[in-house]
């Protein structure tokens, strides 16, 4: 896989100041397919720099230019689908079919959706004596998690950008060859130097040194609650705002009068879905006691078709981290229907896809975020159990509610404490604002609200 040996710094390719590289390997061979630099905090601190100094023109740009650039980067990306595709699947993993569909075209929605809204959004109201400017919050400091590789940094570039804001990425060590091709489109989309800079890098160099950098004004994270918390606190005492997405545990809630055999599939293939490495990932569904058993069986059933269909995940850190959860589900009484925690193939990272019944809500498997291809189904006794049940995770990202009648399942939802609710399966929607309550983040991704995350707010009174 093409790699470049260097950081993307104040528009070029720049060697970097840490001597140590990442090796990137391919999960589905163990193969190491790249090299990228593991830059450090000098390079941080002179990313960061570039970003500075690139600020007060790119804020004062007109937000018409800003939205050509973005319509410039959504065609250098939508230009180079096949390659995106091919990427992420070295990287990662997934199944070429899937990448396609979806971590490369998601992202590409995602941009011109921003290129739209940079264009369109009011930067200036006016509110009774008052005019009110939305402003750039400044300098952006991105990083980002290795599970959706383009997806995760366009949700956070691209509404920075729109807003007027700078940025610093730190993507994931994993998956840094699609953050490069990410770097050369922006370029390629003709955003002045500066404006973007990349330092790949190791989460506890490259990472802290730019979440702890005074030069940075807002961190943007997505990942796991444990570095989310740190960053938090390490903001907090700065008094910095910080957006965040964490994990999650979402509930996949079936009523009583929902089309069990539908919902049940399509939870399955939700769960299943990249390696059940999703944050909003539906791990828990919920059935109505009376139909436990034909639920199970469903489940089962629809797992074990997906067998070899699944891509691996992305490491052998994360495969261990899976196993270690499915033992631990099998060891506090839940019950195997399908998967287990034998590796399926000798080589590459492969988790079968697993089903636990007899799972009670106090149990770690119902109640931690996995990350892997684990469902577990839970039995309700009433709509006031599944509710309790549903909200009774420290998490609050995403769910689902099936109902025969939708202003059923709406209601139902309305008292999820969640972020995001599909109905009856939902459709995905780039303008829909997406994050948690509880400790699944702080802030908005995706649409307008995504883009009011990097804009602060001036009065001005007459
Ligand atoms: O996450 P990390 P990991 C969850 C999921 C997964 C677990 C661990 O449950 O099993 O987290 O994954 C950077 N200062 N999610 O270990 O370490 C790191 O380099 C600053 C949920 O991969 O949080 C990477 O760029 N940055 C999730 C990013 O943080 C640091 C997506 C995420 O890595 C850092 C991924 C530090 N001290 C994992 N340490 C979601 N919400 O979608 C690491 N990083």
């Amino acid at each position: 896989m093409k790699a470049h040996d260097g950081i993307y710094l104040d528009g070029a390719w720049r060697p970097a100041a840490g001597r140590d590289v990442i090796e990137v390997v391919d999960p589905v061979d163990e193969q190491v397919i790249g090299r990228v630099p593991a830059g450090d905090a000098a390079d941080v601190d002179a990313a960061v720099r570039a970003a500075r100094a690139a600020l007060p023109a790119w804020a004062a740009t007109p937000p018409a230019e800003r939205a050509a650039r973005l319509t410039a980067l959504r065609d250098v990306l939508a230009a180079r689908k096949d390659e995106i595709a091919e990427t992420v699947t070295a990287e990662l993993g997934s199944p070429p079919a899937f990448s396609q569909a979806v971590h490369a075209s998601v992202p590409i929605a995602v941009a011109g959706s921003y290129a739209e809204l940079a264009a369109t959004h009011s930067f200036e109201e006016k509110v009774g004596n008052s005019v009110v400017h939305h402003e750039p919050i400044g300098v952006v400091g991105a990083i980002t998690p290795w599970n959706y590789p383009l997806h995760q940094i366009v949700a956070k570039v691209a509404p920075a950008l729109a807003a007027g804001c700078t940025v610093v990425l730190k993507p994931a060590e994993n998956t840094p060859l699609t953050a490069q091709l990410f770097a050369e489109a922006v370029h390629g989309a003709g955003v002045p130097a500066g404006v973007f800079n990349l330092v790949t890098g190791l989460g506890p160099v490259a990472g802290q040194a730019l979440a702890e950098h005074p030069g940075v004004d807002l961190v943007s994270f997505t990942g796991s609650t444990a570095v989310g918390r740190r960053i938090a606190a390490t903001a907090g005492a700065a008094v910095k705002k910080v957006a965040l997405e964490l994990g999650g545990k979402s509930a996949n809630v079936i009523l009583p009068s929902a089309d069990l055999a539908r919902a049940v599939n399509v939870g399955v293939a939700n769960v299943m879905s990249n390696s059940g490495q999703t944050c909003s990932a539906w791990t828990r569904m919920l059935v109505p006691r009376e139909r436990y058993d034909e639920a199970v069986g469903l489940a089962a059933a629809a797992a074990a078709k997906y067998g070899d269909r699944i891509g691996p995940v992305v490491s052998a850190r994360q495969r261990e981290r899976v196993r270690g959860y499915i033992e631990k589900g099998v060891a506090e009484g839940a019950r195997l229907v399908a998967g287990g925690p034998e590796a399926p193939r000798e080589r590459g990272w492969f988790v079968s896809p697993t089903v636990f019944a007899d799972v009670t809500p106090d149990m770690t498997v119902a109640q931690e975020e996995i990350f892997g291809p684990v469902l577990c189904v839970i039995g309700y006794e009433d709509e006031e159990d599944a509710l309790r049940i549903a909200n009774g995770t420290v998490y609050g990202l995403a769910g689902a509610v099936w109902a025969a009648d939708e202003a059923e399942a709406v209601a139902f939802a309305r008292r999820m404490d969640t972020g995001q609710v599909d109905i009856n399966g939902g459709r995905f929607n780039p303008l829909a604002p997406f994050g948690g309550y509880k400790q699944s983040g702080v802030g908005r991704e995706l649409g307008a609200h995504g883009l009011a995350e990097y804009l602060q707010t001036k009065s001005l009174q007459f």
